[in-house]
């Protein structure tokens, strides 16, 4: 086991590694901007390093900086949390260059998963169900129409090199394809420098459900479930529940097997999640997230594993500490995003916290990096907590929420509580009739 990591990251993940790190007995570094120097994730490692200025170029995303910061601490390892470097297999190859380990997948398992049609084609030779489509890159025009044509309309075009909603564009009929196929072209060549794009059949209303997988990098692997994400703005995730209240246990098990066997085949090490859309009971594979998920304590809740602790574990060469049967369902967990943001346009609230008090009690869990007088920087993501509770079903984790939002005082900067509010009283929230655009919809109807 390693004796000390560092966090290349900021913010309540951090926090989150800090912890975990803690409990094992492992020391912790914690990286920082000059922005960042009165972080709580600086206050709470046990050692931290300045990295650069408060640009996330010039810090958090600056390899020579991080690589440096290890060897001037003696750390071993590096935990990269979510966002900035934790889906970057150039990053990783360099830190595996310089004797030190990357906690997470290979650099070969990101770059696979991290270019869409390669993604797609694994996860279809492993037996897992993908969305009807083109087989690989679409390059032309008359192409995309003939398919179009082939599989019926509505498709949609996807950028190879996208993910997470970016350079995606629907035809509705043949009428619309030339439009739509020009432009996800060049806003991916755009955006990533490569305009490779595919196509899909669109599925017009489904929900947006993934299934967390484990591996230990030496052929075995778990499921833990999934979670239900449908309810997003513009691709992000504003409240995110696990167990899916569309899923049954029977729909549970088969899935998690197909995506356990799956990265178990390819030797997959680490925390993944399988990302599928499910519309009329079946489930269809979009695209794998190689990393730690912001969302990940839904499912900590419900299994009653540390997912932080069993990716430091693994990656030092040990086992999980759990195999599939050791792994059941406890009740139901739900997480709402907190963001320091204005509504109704979500525009960011950067400022100083005035008066924070966070929710406690039976099932609640606050993860967040906020303290009374922390001046939120306006460098970085808006997300300043995560609010998560736990019940033995779903109705008493919607109490509980209820609950826990009314406790729950952050003043100073503006922040996305009230819209939770309003949420919970909402009939589709408590029934879990909802779908991808069920929020957006309702911002339209309730936010104008
Ligand atoms: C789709 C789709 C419908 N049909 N693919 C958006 C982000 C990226 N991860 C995949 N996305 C979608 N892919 C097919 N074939 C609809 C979406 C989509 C979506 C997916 C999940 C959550 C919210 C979404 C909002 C709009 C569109």
């Amino acid at each position: 086991m390693f004796n000390k990591i560092l966090i290349a990251n900021r913010g309540e993940i951090a926090l989150r590694v800090v912890r975990a790190a803690r409990e094992m007995g492992i020391a912790s570094v914690a990286v920082h901007s000059t922005a960042d120097a009165d972080a709580m994730h600086v206050r709470m490692a046990d050692e931290s390093v300045c990295i650069g200025p408060p640009s996330s170029a010039q810090s958090y995303l600056s390899f020579p900086a991080i690589i440096s910061a290890c060897e001037i601490t003696g750390a071993e390892a590096i935990h990269p949390g979510y966002g900035f470097l934790s889906e970057n297999a150039q990053f990783v190859q360099i830190v595996e260059d310089h004797g030190l380990t990357f906690i997470g997948p290979t650099a070969e398992h990101i770059r696979v998963m991290g270019d869409k049609i390669t993604a797609k084609d694994t996860m279809k030779a492993l037996g897992v169900p993908c969305v009807p489509g083109s087989d690989g890159g679409v390059a032309t025009l008359d192409e995309a129409k003939k398919l179009g044509e082939e599989m019926g309309y509505p498709v949609i075009i996807k950028a190879t090199a996208g993910g997470g909603g970016r350079g995606m564009k629907v035809a509705q009929n043949a009428g619309e394809m030339e439009r739509a196929f020009m432009t996800a072209r060049s806003e991916s060549k755009a955006a990533f420098g490569n305009d490779e794009v595919y196509i899909e059949k669109y599925l017009t209303t489904p929900r947006h459900i993934e299934v967390q997988v484990f591996g230990d990098g030496k052929g075995r692997a778990v499921h833990l479930g999934e979670r239900d994400c449908s309810l997003q703005r513009r691709h992000q995730k504003v409240f995110e529940e696990a167990p899916g209240p569309a899923i049954s246990a029977e729909e549970r098990a088969a899935i998690g097997k197909v995506c356990a066997d799956a990265v178990a085949k390819i030797n997959y090490i680490g925390a993944g999640t399988i990302e599928f859309l499910y519309e009329k009971g079946e489930f269809f594979f979009i695209e794998m997230n190689t990393r730690l998920q912001v969302e990940h304590p839904v499912t900590e809740a419900i299994f009653g594993v540390d997912l932080v602790r069993e990716q430091i574990r693994v990656a030092s060469g040990m086992d999980m500490t759990f195999q599939q049967e050791d792994l059941q369902i406890n009740g139901h967990s739900i997480e709402v995003r907190l963001n320091a943001e204005k509504l109704p346009n979500f525009s960011p609230s950067p400022g100083r916290i005035t008066q924070y008090h966070a929710p406690g009690g039976l099932g609640v869990r606050m993860d967040s990096a906020l303290y009374d007088g922390y001046a939120i920087p306006p460098y970085y993501d808006s997300l300043i907590g995560k609010l998560i509770v736990h019940g033995r079903d779903r109705p008493e984790a919607l109490a509980r929420l209820n609950r826990a939002l009314g406790e729950l005082i952050i003043d100073g900067v503006d922040t996305t509580i009230p819209l939770f509010h309003e949420l919970l009283a909402e009939g589709d929230i408590h029934s879990g009739d909802y779908n991808i655009h069920w929020l957006e919809h309702w911002l339209e109807t309730h936010m104008g």
